[in-house]
């Protein structure tokens, strides 16, 4: 079978021809970088994101937050990662999975106490609720430059987001448009090759382990971008569970990441 036309692609010619800034961003800084790495920093106290953000920096092209399990939040925190995304050349993707109608979903993204639309450059939304999430999401992201991802599959076991969910998630994507959704949270490739070019973005990796006992299911790098034709992997506790280890643990990650695809290249070239 012949491999998917974006697989075969450098992030650098795609990120010229993208409609979305945030989109085009993300690509040229993973060329730049050369890392297709995101990291996750699931941790609970503002100083230690910080600290994990700046030591995990020069190996990403992206980091993840959930911000609403700091416990500690203040707005200084989202300011403090919008200036270190600038100076340190990183994009912020929060993954908060919106889920509800698109009024409420307009004002989760906009207003409460995080206003993540004001630093996320990325954001992502469940398709349960229909295309309403993406307009309503639209009006508070689109006017900031701003990108949606929708989540298409997930990684854990025993999920509910395959088969004919997956594909009407990939619907809705092209029907909204390149210029604000700009791909998806998936496992593989679910676009068709006649798709615009939608970015995969793919959490559950790990070189080390195969799940976490509970429910969590880890991939290699290999498996996702190589084999799977993935653009961006996710990883969290594969980097920061070793507090002594954290930038090293990136730099093999993102190693790995990227000599995946520069294989995938080659086989497609
Ligand atoms: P881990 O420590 O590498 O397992 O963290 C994975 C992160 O990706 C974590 O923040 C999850 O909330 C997130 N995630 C996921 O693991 N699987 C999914 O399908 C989606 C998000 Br969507």
């Amino acid at each position: 079978m012949a491999p998917h036309p974006v697989t075969t692609k450098t992030y650098a010619s795609r990120a010229a021809s993208h409609p979305n800034s945030t989109a085009r961003r993300l690509l040229e800084t993973m060329e730049r970088k050369k890392t297709n790495l995101c990291v996750s920093v699931d941790v609970t106290k503002s100083a230690e994101i910080l600290d994990i953000v700046r030591q995990v920096a020069p190996y990403v092209c992206m980091v993840k937050t959930h911000i609403d399990i700091v416990e500690d939040f203040t707005i200084d925190l989202a300011h403090e990662l919008r200036r270190l995304a600038d100076e340190l050349d990183f994009v912020i993707f929060e993954d908060r999975k919106f889920a509800d109608i698109g009024n409420t979903v307009e004002l989760q993204y906009s207003s409460g106490v995080h206003k993540i639309a004001s630093w996320s450059h990325l954001t992502n939304a469940h398709v349960v609720p229909g295309p309403g999430i993406i307009t309503g999401l639209g009006a508070a992201g689109k006017p900031l430059g701003n990108a949606l991802i929708l989540l298409a599959e997930m990684s854990s076991a025993g999920n509910l987001a395959s088969g004919e969910y997956t594909e009407k998630a990939v619907q809705m994507a092209r029907e909204a448009g390149l210029d604000w959704v700009v791909g998806f949270i998936a496992m593989h490739r679910v676009d068709k090759a006649d798709d615009p070019d939608f970015l995969v973005i793919t959490p559950g990796v790990g070189l080390d382990v195969r799940g976490d006992g509970r429910g969590q299911q880890y991939r290699t790098p290999h498996e996702v971008v190589h084999d799977s034709g993935c653009d961006v992997i996710i990883v969290g506790r594969g980097i920061y569970k070793n507090k002594d280890a954290v930038a090293a643990e990136a730099k093999r990650y993102q190693e790995a990441g990227w000599k995946a695809y520069e294989e995938r290249l080659q086989r497609t070239a």
